[in-house]
């Protein structure tokens, strides 16, 4: 039992050296801290807030206008698997509306033997099941595509979040009002002004979707869709409808503006992929990443997250030498279905030039293509659903930057 603790005793001393390295990490300077042995601490609050010394943030684009409106989770500060609801990435396509609990209902029509109008109380009393799940838009990270964009990975890969989410299964719902044998689809609506509208499959309606009140332990936000929002596990984020006010069952899907306009990825020989859901496995160094500086060479904990939408993670591999060799990171639990899954991978950085890597394999066995053999079969016309490799370049002097 002598050598581990010898080498973890090391490991620690190591670390010490590299300053400032652990995961969650404070970027900006600290503002004064209280002084005096007797001094006494503040009350006791109402709701909570963080400290003053911690200032990670949500990236905000150059303008922000309702319609335009994304906001980035700043991963590239993050630690463990789940994302404070106040650092949630946020995609709106016009703004966040203020809706009152009381006013609002959710209506379920369409081919069902019983149409039902619930009130949002009505959904809370219903039996309801909490599940971690990532949330991501499919046009994260499309600034890969092409010349590279993010300066750090909030603005690189930051449309991705993972919040554990409490409502009523749509299934619970879709069996109260009885669906008809003809329906194959659902037309999901939200209370937004744009009236965000999806096609769901009836299939994966009855499987895992929920209808969620509930975020990270508390009412969802009004920026994730408060009172009411779908939350369909693993598929692209536009299809998790917030402010969700209405269901219709239907036989075919409605081609609506969000998914024959957008979200659909135009091929190299003309036609176009439609429909596609399901968000591919996909993995992201965190740390050492974009904007962060090592500051001296030495032992580094390099650390990520990885995802995939269709199940769990099976195996992060990494590379510190620009993709010559790969090795296995140690995943840590939960390892979830369809949430982060964060990995972490001991590093002895010797002061060169070097470029890092992660390569996600997910439990059906898909790995996470190199952009290169995605861009041949997907082309560069279209913006979403980017799931390559992610270079991180560490240069000598230790500062970290897009590769
Ligand atoms: N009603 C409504 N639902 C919506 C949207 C919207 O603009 N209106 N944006 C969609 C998009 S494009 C994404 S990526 C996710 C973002 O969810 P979040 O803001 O909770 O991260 O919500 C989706 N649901
Ligand atoms: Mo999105």
């Amino acid at each position: 039992m002598n050598a581990p603790s010898t080498t973890r005793r090391r490991w620690l001393e190591l670390t010490a050296l590299a300053a400032g390295t652990a995961a969650c990490r404070r970027s900006a300077p600290a503002p004064e801290a209280d002084t005096g042995p007797n001094l006494l601490g503040k009350p006791v609050t109402a709701y909570g807030e963080r400290s003053p010394f911690e200032t990670a943030a949500r990236a905000l684009p150059d303008t922000r206008t309702p319609e335009t409106a994304a906001s980035r989770t700043p991963l590239q500060d993050s630690c463990g698997i789940l994302t404070p609801s106040s650092l949630h990435y946020e995609r709106h396509h016009s703004g966040v509306p203020k809706i009152d609990p009381a006013q609002h209902r959710l209506l379920l029509h369409g081919l069902v033997d019983r149409p039902l109008v619930f009130n949002v109380e009505e959904i809370r009393r219903l039996p309801s099941v909490s599940r971690i799940y990532f949330l991501e838009c499919s046009g994260n990270s499309s600034g890969e595509w092409g010349e590279k964009t993010g300066r750090n990975a909030a603005q690189s890969h930051g449309l991705a979040s993972c919040s554990e989410w409490t409502g009523v299964p749509l299934s619970l719902l879709l069996a109260e009002c009885g669906v008809q044998k003809q329906v194959k689809w659902l037309i999901a609506e939200g209370a937004d002004p744009c009236k965000m509208q999806r096609s769901l499959p009836l299939d994966k309606a009855m499987d895992d979707v929920l209808v969620a009140w509930g975020q990270n332990g508390e009412p969802l936000r009004p920026e994730q869709g408060y009172p009411l929002r779908l939350v369909v596990p693993g598929w692209e984020g536009n299809i998790s409808v917030k402010w969700l006010r209405r269901i219709k069952a239907v036989e075919e899907p409605y081609m609506v503006r969000d998914e024959t306009s957008h979200y659909t990825d135009l091929l190299p020989d003309g036609t176009a992929r439609i429909f596609t859901f399901v968000m591919e496995a996909k993995s992201l160094i965190t740390f050492p990443s974009g904007g962060q500086k090592l500051t001296s060479p030495g032992f580094y904990e390099i650390t990520g997250l990885a995802w995939s939408g269709r199940g769990r993670i099976q195996r992060v591999e990494v590379s510190t030498d620009d993709g010559q060799t790969w090795h296995d990171a140690t995943l840590q639990e939960p390892r979830l279905s369809m949430a982060f899954t964060r990995f972490n991978f001991p590093w002895n950085w010797d002061g060169k030039e070097t470029v890092l890597q992660s390569r996600a394999t997910d439990e059906t066995g898909y790995v996470q293509p190199a952009k290169e053999p995605l861009v041949a079969v997907r082309g560069l016309n279209s913006q979403y659903h980017f799931n390559g490799i992610k270079p991180w370049k560490v240069m000598g002097d230790g500062s970290v930057t897009n590769a």
